[in-house]
C-alpha cells in the first residue's frame, strides 16, 4: 500500500448507468475536485449540503444541476469529492464530462473510486469487494450477504482472528528471544498458544464452510432441468420464467444445446439450465453432442429437476436418468398432470428415493409454486444461506477461500509443531505465514497487481 497515494490527480466518472434517465450523477474525487467544479458552477460552502446550481461552460448554460461537496477525509474515497446530479440525458452528461476533462480532470478507470477509498483506509479489500457484490446482487438473499460484508462483518471476524494470532506469535517470539533467560515471562504460555491456535483455526474453518452458501448466493444455484425427450423440460423452463425462452415442439429431440437463464428462487439467486433430452439411441450426431452436454450440465449443477411425462409409462431412459441423480440433490416433476396419469407412482418413488415428487403441468402453469418450494427446500440445508439478516459472515469468492485455506493450513502446521513439543521458531514461522494470508484477504498485505486485478473487475464510476 502506498501512503503517499493521496491524490496526485482528480478523477471523474458517470456514476449512474449510461442512457436516458431522470438524473445522471457525475462524481469527482481528488485534490482539485472542489476548485475545478467551482469553475463551472456555484457550490455550497457547507460540505454535504446539496445546492441547486447552473453548470456553465464559457458562460454557456449546459444544465441545471444539484451539487454536493464532500471534504476529505469525510467522503467515500477519503479525498475531496463533488457529486453533480445532472439531468440524465446523453448530451448533457457528455457535455458536462467533456467540460471537466478539458479543465484537467481525468476520466476514472474501472473501480478507481473504490480503489482510492481502499488506499486511503476508508474500507478494507473485503468491504470494497462487497460493494461490487452488492451492485451485482440479483436477489434479496445475495444483496443481504453483500451488505453485511460491506458493513464489515467478514472483515471484523478476520481481524479478530488476526489479533489473536498476532498475540500468539509475539509471545512465541519473546520466548525465542529470551530462551536462555527463564525469568522473562511471556503474555501467553506455550499451552495457551496451542489452544489459541486451535480456536482460531476452528473459526477459519467455519468461514471456509460458509463459502458454499457464499458462492451460491453470488453465482446462483445451478439447477439442471433433465429428463427424456418430450417430457416437457423446455415447457417447464418457460413456465417458471413466464416467458417463451426455449423452443417447445411435439418432436422429441427439439432442444439441442443447453440453455441457461437467471432466476429468482424465492429470494435466492438461481440459474435454470434447460437441457437436451436423454435417450439411449439416436442416429443423429448433433443430438449425441447435445446429450453429452446434458450429462456435463447435470454433473456441474448444484441440483436437478427431473422431468417425467406422467401421461406415459416409465421407460428405460427414465431409469438411466435416475442413475445419473446418484448423490445429487433433485426434485422430480411429474409433468403433464393435466392428462390422465399412466406413471406407476410407487416405482417412481423407488427410482428416486428420498426425493420430493411434485405433480405439475408446464402447459397450464400448474404446480409451479409447489415445485419452487420443493427446490427451495433442497437449498435450505446449505450452511448460512437462510440467514435472514445476513448476520453470519459469508465468504463469497475463490480468492477469499484460497487465502483462508492457506491460513488454515499454516495454523494446522503450527498446532502440530506445538502439540509435538517441537521448535518454537517453526511454530512462529507458520503463524506468521497464516497472518500473511489473512492480510492478503483484507488487503493489508496484498500485492499491487492483485489489487489492480480486483478493482479492474468493478464498473466505471464505482
Ligand atoms: N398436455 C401437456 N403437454 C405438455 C406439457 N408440457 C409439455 N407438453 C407438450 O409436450 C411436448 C414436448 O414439450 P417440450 O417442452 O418441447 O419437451 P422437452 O422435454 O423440452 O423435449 P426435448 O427438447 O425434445 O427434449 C410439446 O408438444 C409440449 O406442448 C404439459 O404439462 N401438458
Ligand atoms: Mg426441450
Amino acid at each position: 500500500m502506498n501512503p503517499s497515494f493521496l491524490a496526485q490527480d482528480t478523477i471523474a466518472a458517470l456514476a449512474t448507468p449510461p442512457g436516458e434517465g431522470a438524473i445522471g450523477v457525475i462524481r469527482l474525487s481528488g485534490p482539485d475536485s472542489i476548485a475545478l467544479a467551482s469553475s463551472f458552477l456555484e457550490l455550497s460552502p457547507v460540505p454535504r449540503q446539496a445546492k441547486l446550481a447552473v453548470f456553465r461552460q464559457n458562460g454557456r448554460r449546459i444544465d441545471q444541476v444539484v451539487a454536493t461537496v464532500y471534504r476529505g477525509p469525510a467522503s467515500f474515497t477519503g479525498e475531496d469529492m463533488v457529486e453533480i446530479s445532472c439531468h440524465g440525458g446523453t448530451s448533457v452528461l457528455r457535455q458536462v464530462m467533456g467540460a471537466l476533462v478539458r479543465a484537467g480532470v481525468r476520466s476514472a478507470e474501472r473501480g478507481e473510486f473504490s480503489q482510492r477509498a481502499f488506499l486511503n483506509g476508508k474500507m478494507d479489500l473485503l468491504q470494497a469487494e462487497a460493494v461490487a457484490d452488492l451492485i451485482s446482487a440479483r436477489t434479496a438473499g445475495s444483496g443481504r450477504a453483500a451488505l453485511s460484508n460491506l458493513e464489515g462483518k467478514l472483515s471484523g471476524e478476520v481481524r479478530a482472528v488476526r489479533n489473536a494470532l498476532v498475540e500468539a506469535a509475539a509471545s512465541l517470539e519473546v520466548a525465542l528471544d529470551h530462551s536462555d533467560d527463564p525469568t522473562v515471562g511471556t503474555a501467553l504460555t506455550f499451552k495457551e498458544i496451542g489452544s489459541r491456535i486451535e480456536v482460531q483455526g476452528q473459526k477459519i474453518g467455519r468461514l471456509l464452510a460458509s463459502y458454499e452458501s457464499g458462492r451460491l448466493l453470488k453465482e446462483g444455484v445451478k439447477i439442471a432441468i433433465a429428463g427424456r425427450p418430450n417430457a416437457g423440460k423446455s415447457s417447464l423452463l418457460n413456465s417458471l420464467l413466464s416467458s417463451d425462452r426455449a423452443i417447445v415442439s411435439p418432436h422429441p429431440g427439439t432442444t439441442r444445446d443447453t440453455l441457461e437463464e437467471g432466476f429468482d428462487l424465492l429470494g435466492i439467486p438461481a440459474v435454470l439450465i434447460d437441457t437436451a433430452g436423454l435417450r439411449a439411441h439416436t442416429q443423429d450426431p448433433v443430438e449425441e453432442i447435445g446429450m453429452e452436454r446434458t450429462r456435463r450440465a447435470i454433473l456441474e449443477s448444484d441440483m436437478a429437476v427431473v422431468v417425467m411425462d406422467s401421461a406415459s409409462e416409465i421407460s428405460g431412459d427414465d431409469e438411466r436418468i435416475a442413475g445419473l441423480m446418484n448423490g445429487k440433490k433433485a426434485v422430480v416433476a411429474l409433468n403433464k398432470g393435466d392428462l390422465p396419469a399412466k406413471t406407476d407412482l410407487p416405482r417412481v418413488r423407488k427410482l428416486f428415493p428420498d426425493r420430493p415428487l411434485v405433480s405439475v403441468s408446464a402447459l397450464k402453469g400448474e404446480g409451479m409454486e409447489e415445485l419452487l418450494q420443493a427446490l427451495r427446500g433442497q437449498v435450505q440445508g446449505i450452511h448460512g444461506i437462510e440467514d435472514p439478516e445476513g448476520s453470519e459472515a459469508v465468504v463469497t469468492s475463490l480468492r477469499h477461500r484460497d487465502c483462508l485455506a492457506r491460513a488454515k493450513e499454516s495454523l494446522d502446521k503450527a498446532g502440530d509443531v506445538i502439540r509435538q513439543g517441537g521448535a518454537e521458531e517453526l511454530a512462529a514461522l507458520e503463524i506468521r505465514e497464516a497472518l500473511e494470508s489473512l492480510g492478503e484477504l483484507t488487503g493489508e498485505s496484498a500485492e499491487a497487481d492483485i489489487l489492480d486485478k480486483i478493482f479492474s473487475g468493478f464498473c466505471i464510476g464505482k
